[in-house]
């Protein structure tokens, strides 16, 4: 395994928060703030000042909460959105503009020269500032490459700290996200970012494929939240990190609680089948898959549920086997007869199949059968 070299910077409280309807209050972002610092990220992109006086206030709160982490905002190429990320006193800021020709076109009415010479006097101004800048290409991945890399050896010139580009529609595999940033790293004279999204479903893959060929800072939404179909999911991108990418130093015990408080504050609900914090990321339900489990959890966990603050759940039903049930009766202290066991297993099979989950109380109630019946 080819030890990766990265940082992650989490952008859950400024892209995270442009999903659709949610909007954190100030003591929110805090909490998110100070859970992604427990985590040990290395960079909290807090929020974008311009949007209101309101956003401006909770980024200045959280650049001043002494984290470890060191803070970040987004800023358009605009000398007002600058000098509020400057008020605000963060560590960095993200000064970005649309580079493919597609937005240069429909949104700016200036060409691609006119519009990197206006972004590298914003780049100028925040270093003046004494600001850190990412000099970000959104719909990067829409753009000519040749463009690209000038604009990134150009704001390299200029003193920008991180070049970075962004999928903003999520128009990459991660076989081209992979041979993209290969090639941008052939000439970049600073560490490259990369900010995934997931209108295609490969965000998190894309991060870490970036990541396997050179990108640095990897952004991040806890659940994944963000416009559309979402940014790449921190749980998912830590934990390919730590699995596969040998990068051990994040603690990835709280992630389970941060996802639900995210879910809680954005108000969007995480599937039960969410890679590493759904409620079914560790729930095994078939016979064959439990039998094997009982003797090591490695058969069918890939990583342990405990490693990222989960557990382990067995449901029963329809694809319950002998040995799954006889376990859970044994951990509630239930003793039956093989006939009983075996009477019990196919009530639970004729349940499931009308859709009928079982809960403690439908056990309950099965045994109480099977012990007149079985
Ligand atoms: C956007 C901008 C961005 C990238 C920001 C950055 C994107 O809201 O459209 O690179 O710092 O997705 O392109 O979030």
């Amino acid at each position: 395994m080819r030890k990766s070299v990265v940082e992650i910077c989490d952008v859950t409280l400024r892209d995270g928060e442009q999903t659709p309807g949610v909007s954190f209050t100030c003591e929110e972002k805090k909490d998110i703030a100070e859970k992604l610092d427990a985590v040990g990220i290395e960079v909290i992109e807090a929020g974008f000042p311009s949007v209101s006086e309101n956003e401006k206030r909770s980024v200045r709160a959280i650049a001043e909460m002494g984290l470890s982490a060191r803070t970040c905002c987004l800023s358009r190429c605009v000398k007002s959105d600058l000098d509020a990320a400057i008020d605000c006193g963060v560590d960095l800021v993200s000064v970005f503009f649309a580079t493919s020709d597609l937005h240069i076109r429909v949104k700016y009415k200036k060409n691609r020269e006119e519009m990197l010479e206006l972004a590298l006097g914003m780049v100028d101004y925040a270093n003046d500032h004494g600001l850190r800048v990412r000099f970000s290409a959104e719909e990067a991945s829409r753009t000519d490459i040749g463009f690209l890399k000038e604009m990134y050896r150009r704001g390299a010139e200029r003193g920008a700290a991180y070049s970075s580009f962004a999928d903003t529609v999520g128009a990459m595999t991660p076989l081209e996200m992979y041979e993209t940033v290969k090639e941008l790293k052939k000439d970049l004279k600073n560490p490259l970012c990369v900010h995934c999204h997931n209108d295609m479903g490969f965000a998190s893959a894309n991060t870490i494929t970036a990541a396997q060929a050179g990108a640095f800072q990897l952004h991040t939404t806890v659940n994944g939240i963000g416009e559309r179909a979402g940014n790449a999911s921190l749980e998912e991108v830590l934990v390919a990190l730590r699995m596969n990418c040998g990068v051990d130093r994040y603690d990835l015990t709280g992630l389970t609680k941060l996802s639900k408080t995210v879910e809680k504050y954005s108000g969007i609900c995480v599937s039960k089948t969410k890679a590493v914090v759904g409620e079914h990321a560790f729930a095994h339900e078939s016979g064959i898959h439990i039998a094997a489990l009982l003797k090591d959890r490695k058969t069918y966990e890939y990583f342990p549920p405990e490693m990222v603050g989960g557990e382990q759940k067995f449901i029963l039903g329809k694809h319950t086997g002998r040995k799954g049930l006889e376990h859970i009766l044994n951990s509630i202290g239930c003793d039956l007869t093989p006939e009983q066991v075996t009477w019990s297993l196919n009530r639970i099979k004729t349940i499931s199949e009308g859709k009928c989950s079982i809960t403690q109380d439908v056990l309950m109630s099965v045994i109480k059968r099977a012990k007149k019946e079985g």
